[in-house]
């Protein structure tokens, strides 16, 4: 008989949905993963089947990452790196076993630059407060886009407002991509940091990374990359595109809520003081100072989100699984074809043009509120976002209060779409007579 409490754990576990098997061979076909995602079975709005069209805004599950979460859970919960009991070495092993899933899957040297976040948000802000903030001064400029999400401006609306440094923009044309004439003119040997969006959550464009990157460095300038909506469908490598640190959430690439990562070179992070100070990023403490534990470590102070991480792991085995040329390409035909049937649609519009996009297509249609559009198509199960969806400064260079977005990824079908068109349709009809 087995004494061991981590097989004990185990065994009490519901069997686990491993997603491993290999494709089938041929083109892509979304229908052959679609029963890894259990939730886009599920009836919303009386009985009306579901179509997710929010990816954007965070991307269905597959079963293998829940039950990764579940797993740990009854197999192995503990704390990491403190205790010498059996299962907080399973916990710790698991927890550094998605670290350096995560760091070959952006191509980093170094697991020593994988620093765990909650996600994008408190990744940018930890650049901000642990480097800018004890960085910069007054005369600085900090050069960031007009398509950014808030997340990748009011943090350096606060420091700038504590340091004295100045914010400049790289405008947006009107075809949605950036105005890479007026970004060579804005940069300076005052511009200390450039940090910039990847893709844009509403306009779907993917700004050219290596160009933004070269033209920074050629002012000394640092660079950090908001890598929320790119991380989820390409391959990311942060040694070819040279950036200093680069930050995306696990949520948005079918891992867990509440998880994310912070890349950094890892020289960079080893000149930068603490984030935040507490257990677990401290070497040696006494009653009047401290020292600091190695990398990662130094940037992640109390208990981590384990469970969180590890799921994160499992996500990035599943993107590899699908793989992320696979994922891309497909993401960027079904785009091409929500905006082809979208245009199709009198008196809609569409916003962002650019030839490199991904799947996030934000438009609005002419006599309908996208807060009244958004309500009306999830009454026929579909699911999109209305708002200023957080980029507010960008909404005003549209020259409107609010978009209607539908963000497609990779499970998603051309008949959700044609859903979604038929359902716009009548919400015109709806909206112009009032019945
Ligand atoms: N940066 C970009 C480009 C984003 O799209 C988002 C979230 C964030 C940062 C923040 O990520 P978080 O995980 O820290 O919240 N974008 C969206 C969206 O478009 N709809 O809901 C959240």
């Amino acid at each position: 008989m087995n004494n061991d409490p981590a097989s004990k754990a185990a065994a009490l576990a519901p069997p686990c949905v491993a997603a491993t098997a290999p494709l089938p061979e041929g083109p892509f076909d979304p229908r052959a993963i679609r029963k890894d995602f259990p939730i886009l079975n599920v009836t919303v709005r009386d009985g009306k089947s579901l179509a997710y069209l929010d990816n954007a805004a965070t991307t269905q599950k597959p079963a293998s990452i829940v039950c990764a979460l579940c797993d740990y859970y009854q197999a192995c919960n503990a704390n990491v790196h403190r205790s010498l009991h059996y299962l907080a070495e399973q916990a710790t092993e698991r927890f550094e076993g998605a670290r350096e899933k995560v760091r070959a899957f952006l191509h980093a040297p170094d697991v020593r630059g994988i620093v765990f976040t909650r996600g994008t948000t408190e990744g940018i802000n930890l650049v901000a407060g642990a480097w800018a903030r004890r960085n910069l001064k007054a005369g600085d400029e900090i050069l960031l886009t007009e398509m950014e999400h808030h997340s990748n401006l009011v943090p350096w609306q606060l420091v700038a407002r504590d340091t004295g440094a100045k914010l400049k923009f790289i405008p947006v044309l009107d075809d949605g991509t950036l105005d890479m004439a007026a970004f060579e003119r804005r940069l300076s040997k005052k511009t200390r940091l450039l940090a910039f969006v990847h893709i844009s959550n509403v306009l779907g464009t993917v700004n050219p990374a290596r160009r933004l990157i070269e033209g920074a460095r050629s002012v000394g300038a640092r660079v950090l990359v908001d890598a929320a909506q790119s991380a989820p469908n390409r391959k990311l490598d942060v040694q070819a595109l040279d950036c200093d640190w680069l930050a995306f959430s696990g949520h948005k690439m079918m891992g867990p809520t509440g998880i994310g990562v912070l890349y950094g070179k890892v020289e960079v992070l080893e000149a930068m003081d603490p984030f935040l100070g507490g257990g677990e990023m401290i070497n040696r403490v006494t009653l009047e100072e401290s020292t600091w534990a190695d990398l990662p470590q130094k940037f992640e102070a109390g208990t981590p989100h384990v469970s969180g991480a590890i799921g994160l792991g499992a996500a990035v085995d599943y993107l590899h699984r699908l793989g992320l040329d696979t994922i891309q390409r497909y993401e960027e035909q079904l785009a091409a074809y929500t905006i082809r049937r979208l245009s199709g649609i009198p008196g809609v519009r569409i916003f962002g043009r650019a030839p490199e996009r991904s799947g996030a297509v934000s438009f609005e249609v002419e006599g309908v509120h996208p807060h009244d559009l958004a309500q009306y198509v999830d009454r026929d199960g579909i699911a999109i976002r209305a708002g200023h969806m957080c980029a507010q400064p960008l909404m005003r260079r549209l020259g409107v209060p609010a978009v209607s977005r539908a963000s497609v990824y990779v499970y998603n079908l051309e008949e959700e779409i044609d859903r979604l068109v038929e359902s716009i349709l009548k919400a015109k009809e709806f909206f112009r007579h009032g019945t």
